[in-house]
């Protein structure tokens, strides 16, 4: 047939694809759904921001995290919750603002598990640089379902979400910048869907990525050089000799917004890391809603998620805001931090 002009291949289209292919049921996309409504209410809030008085902090005090919480947290937090209740497909949601996961009370079927970080990098809100909510899906727990029903007490849900990444059936992000990006795998390749504004839509706009093998970008906090560990050091002390890479030492890239930082890694290449310290032995970024979705888009693009030693998929979590060092991004970058650990 005559391909229409006015054709778009939107996230819609591409999930009704892949229910046709068999890839996904009707209501794992339908959680999906809800989760690109949120993404398009956020992206106009912080869109808005400056403009609605949406900047600064939201005065709630400190969240779990022990951060200040921004009002766009807080604004973007409730607009996730809200989405995934109104699915009627979510049985439970961790949030890296809700100190416990919560259990849905509207859930019809499904069932399914909803870990995210709702604005991640939102310290960055006020200059308008790029931020980001990152995500991930995972079925019920078997040890969680009782005659067919989820059991909705703490210690399912905290079971329900504490799965290894491993057991990920759908991870993403969005990216909300010059371009607002809804980045996404269900296990079948990486896709990228860009918001076009005229018509509230994400439209296919980046088919099956692949981060490339190696890349020249570095994206750490180098603040923090003093309290990393021996190998670290030596790690990024020869990223930085030129004698080693025939006279032209690799770039650093960093805005301090894990999004921005990974979307620029895993389509230019390149390692995004951040180690554990001195401070903190198992640096900053969580693994339930911010180190394992990456680590899956950056697998599944044919990259690597690391926390140097292991791989974070793999990893078991013990408890839902745990952190882990993470080295994400070309599978070659990734290994040679590696190997300063092997040596
Ligand atoms: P630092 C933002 O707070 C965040 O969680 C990530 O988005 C970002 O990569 C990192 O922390 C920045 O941390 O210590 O370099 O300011």
């Amino acid at each position: 047939y005559n391909k229409s002009q006015f054709e778009l291949y939107t996230l819609t289209t591409w999930l009704l694809q892949e229910q046709r292919k068999g890839k996904i049921d009707s209501e794992l996309a339908t959680v999906i759904s809800s989760i690109s409504l949120a993404c398009k209410q956020i992206a106009a809030a912080v869109g808005r921001s400056g403009i609605s008085s949406l900047t600064g902090v939201a005065g709630t005090g400190e969240n779990v995290q022990g951060e200040e919480q921004k009002k766009l947290d807080v604004i973007s937090n409730d607009i996730f919750c809200n989405c995934l209740r109104m699915s009627g497909r979510t049985g439970v949601i961790a949030s890296e603002e809700e100190a416990t996961p919560v259990a849905v009370e509207e859930t019809d079927s499904g069932n399914y598990i909803v870990v995210f970080d709702p604005l991640d990098g939102s310290s960055n809100i006020d200059a308008g640089i790029s931020v980001g909510s990152i995500f991930g899906i995972y079925e019920p727990s078997e040890t969680c379902m009782v005659d067919g029903d989820l059991d909705q007490s703490l210690e399912a849900c905290i079971t329900n979400v504490c799965q290894p990444g491993k057991n990920l059936l759908v991870a993403g992000y969005c990216l909300y910048s010059s371009c607002h990006t809804m980045v996404l795998t269900i296990g079948d390749g990486v896709y990228g869907f860009t918001l076009d504004p005229y018509v509230g839509e994400f439209v296919l706009t980046h088919n099956r990525i692949q981060v490339p093998e190696v890349g020249k970008i570095y994206s750490f906090n180098e603040g923090n050089y003093a309290m990393w560990d021996e190998p670290t050091k030596k790690y990024m002390d020869s990223l930085k000799d030129p004698a080693k890479w025939g006279g032209k030492p690799y770039s650093a890239r960093y805005i301090g917004s894990l999004v921005g930082d990974f979307h620029r890694t895993l389509l230019y290449g390149g390692i995004y890391g951040y180690p554990g310290d001195a401070k903190n032995k198992n640096g900053k970024l969580r693994l339930l809603y911010e180190c394992a979705p990456m680590s899956f888009i950056a697998e599944q693009a044919g990259g690597m998620g690391s926390t140097g030693k292991e791989r974070v998929l793999d990893i078991q979590p013990t408890e839902v805001h745990q952190r882990v060092p993470l080295m994400i991004g070309s599978k070659k970058e990734v290994e040679y931090y590696e190997s300063f650990y092997k040596n």
